[in-house]
């Protein structure tokens, strides 16, 4: 990762940029989903990942510094399944980025919002990053084309979804794979830290950014296609009864609901093969 470069002393200035398009993409992929997965299999396979789930291309200098933020809870088929199919498109786009999974431990109502504001605090800890991608665990994109960098716009990845017979549901979506510049989130104030329970956070995040004055950008609909692993409805994220009427107040709550009063506390941060994991505290300790 980049500590290693930099014990090297290797700095932009030692590598070449690398190109604007990396030779190793190879369009639409074909997804298939093995069975029985397990972290030993996925990490002999990506050799080149390195411990806390951090890639940096070894020959050029990368143009994108990626955080990958996962919201996480009792998906582990689902996690796996990922993750086989994240690292290798992400290496062979040429980019530098770490897999960072945040999870709600507690049985309480999952909160997607809230774990996005933990990951985001948390990651950026951890490095400069440049452009922070906000990844269902259960999305899994078909077109390497489709790059995880920033843009000057909000970015939303999963436009052409199986589930929606790949036809975005509606203009203003914004749900399942999004990237903002750190810059562009903060302005925002991050996302809202109450909606609990399944629906509606994704609105108010599009709101958020539309109240901001700026707009949403995509990939074109042949690069943004995705499959959605099969899920019913999780236990503990029952459809919010409250999401419509909280929508209809974010103009006036963006402000105070956000980022600046995240309040909670991790239980650990661990490096793992394949990704770093941050736990949240459960909800008694915030
Ligand atoms: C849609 C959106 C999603 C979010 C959600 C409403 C799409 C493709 N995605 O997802 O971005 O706005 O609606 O909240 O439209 N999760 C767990 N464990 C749980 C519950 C949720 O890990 O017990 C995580 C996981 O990353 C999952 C995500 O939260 O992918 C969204 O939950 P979902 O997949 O159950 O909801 P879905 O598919 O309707
Ligand atoms: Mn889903």
């Amino acid at each position: 990762g980049l500590e290693q470069i930099q014990a090297l002393n290797l700095t932009e200035d030692d590598l070449p940029s690398c190109p604007k398009s990396s030779p190793f993409l190879s369009g639409p992929l074909k997804v298939s989903f093995p069975l029985h997965l397990t972290m030993d299999e996925i990490a002999q396979k990506n050799p080149w990942v390195q411990m806390g789930g951090h890639y940096q291309p070894p020959n050029c200098w990368a143009l994108h510094h990626t955080a990958v933020i996962i919201p996480y809870r009792a998906r582990r088929k689902h996690l796996y399944q990922l993750l086989y199919h994240l690292h290798p498109f992400l290496q062979r786009q040429q980019i530098h980025y770490t897999i960072y999974v945040v999870h709600q431990i507690d049985n309480n109502t999952f909160n997607r919002g809230k774990l996005l504001n933990v990951g985001f605090k948390e990651a950026m800890k951890e490095n400069n990053w440049q452009c922070i991608y906000f990844h269902d665990v259960d999305l899994i994109p078909e077109d390497d084309r489709n790059v995880y960098g920033c843009s000057v716009l909000p970015m939303h990845s999963a436009v052409a979804i199986d589930k929606f017979q790949y036809k975005l549901p509606y203009q203003t979506y914004f749900g399942g794979v999004t990237a903002l510049r750190p810059t562009h989130y903060l302005k925002i104030n991050g996302f809202p830290n109450n909606y609990w329970g399944w629906g509606g956070e994704d609105d108010d995040i599009a709101s958020r950014i539309f109240l901001n004055k700026m707009f949403i950008t995509r990939p074109p609909a042949a690069f943004g296609r995705y499959r959605m692993l099969k899920h019913g409805h999780d236990k503990g994220n029952e459809v919010n009864p409250k999401r419509f009427h909280l929508l209809s107040s974010t103009h006036i709550r963006w402000r105070r609901n956000g980022i600046n009063t995240l309040n909670y506390k991790l239980l650990s941060k661990e490096q793992t093969q394949l990704y770093t994991n941050f736990t949240k505290a459960p909800l008694k300790y915030c």
